[in-house]
């Protein structure tokens, strides 16, 4: 499944070697002979040219993922995965509309909430017109709103020592419950959302109701749906099998999922 991701993971492999290797150069810089023959010059430029390439791809995480316009909207945003929660916990939740519904914000904060959807929707606002990639090969282009996650962590007060973003959800896939994780670029990345409306209607059950992660600079399956809590934490280790998403533990999806 990973065509989509491989070739950055080997251009910055490649990228790594290349820089590495004219790192080494210095040792020789003594040698005017070596130094100056054209095959060195083209190593040493070449190194120059990849370490630019993996310094964009790293200091780029902050950039934005491109947004549409109405018009682009598709006609039906399809679901993937869970489409309707098992259990009588969730179907009491959606026949009360989801007024009990309740998010956990837990772990690594000096100020641990438990929201309501209506505390959600009174925050302010970010709506978002994206393009959602899945793995599978299918893309769709949806609107979303809802509170960026930055604003939660705020009043949450996260602390310093977080590193990570746990998302836990209502859905099993097998015995696991669905999880999904990443780390405090993405989670403080202005596009990443708390989504709860779809094209400006309330979101529906198939794709994650009452709320759902939108992290606009990720794959599909990094957008955990029927969120319940949200968890800071230093490490992923012992949480689910430590790999830090439910796909991640059943198949070596990879965790930085990042497009
Ligand atoms: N809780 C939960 N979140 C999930 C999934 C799931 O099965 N359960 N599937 C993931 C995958 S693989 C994709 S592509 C998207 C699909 O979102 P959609 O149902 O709105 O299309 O949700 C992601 N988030
Ligand atoms: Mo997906």
């Amino acid at each position: 499944m990973t065509g989509l991701i491989l070739p950055r993971r080997r251009l910055i492999a490649r990228a790594g070697g290349v820089v590495a290797a004219a790192g080494a150069l210095p040792l020789l810089a003594g040698c005017d002979a070596i130094n100056e023959a054209p095959a060195v010059r083209k190593i040493l430029s070449m190194g120059e040219e990849m370490n630019r390439a993996s310094q964009r791809a790293l200091m780029n995480r902050g950039a934005l993922a491109r947004e549409f316009t109405v018009a682009d909207l598709s006609p039906v945003f399809r679901s993937n995965g869970t489409s309707l929660p098992d259990g009588e916990d969730y179907a009491a939740q959606a026949r009360a509309g989801f007024a009990n519904w309740r998010l956990a914000v837990t772990g690594l904060v000096a100020r641990p909430l438990s929201l309501s959807m209506a505390d959600i929707r009174a925050m302010p606002q970010r709506t978002q017109i994206t393009r959602h990639d899945c793995v599978e090969g299918w893309s769709a282009i949806g609107g979303w709103t809802g509170p960026q996650l930055r604003r939660i962590l705020e009043a949450a007060k996260v602390r310093n020592s977080a590193r990570y973003i746990v998302f836990r959800c209502a859905d099993r896939i097998g015995d696991a419950l669905y999880y999904e994780s990443c780390d405090m670029v993405d989670a403080l990345h202005p596009q990443t959302i708390l989504a709860w409306a779809l094209n400006g209607e309330i979101l529906p059950i198939a794709n994650g109701a009452p709320l759902r992660l939108r992290i606009e600079r990720q794959l599909g399956y990094k957008h955990a749906k029927y969120l319940t809590g949200i968890e800071a934490v230093a490490s992923l280790d012992g949480i689910g099998a430590g790999k830090g998403g439910f796909w991640e533990d059943q198949v070596d999806y990879e965790w930085y999922a990042g497009i």
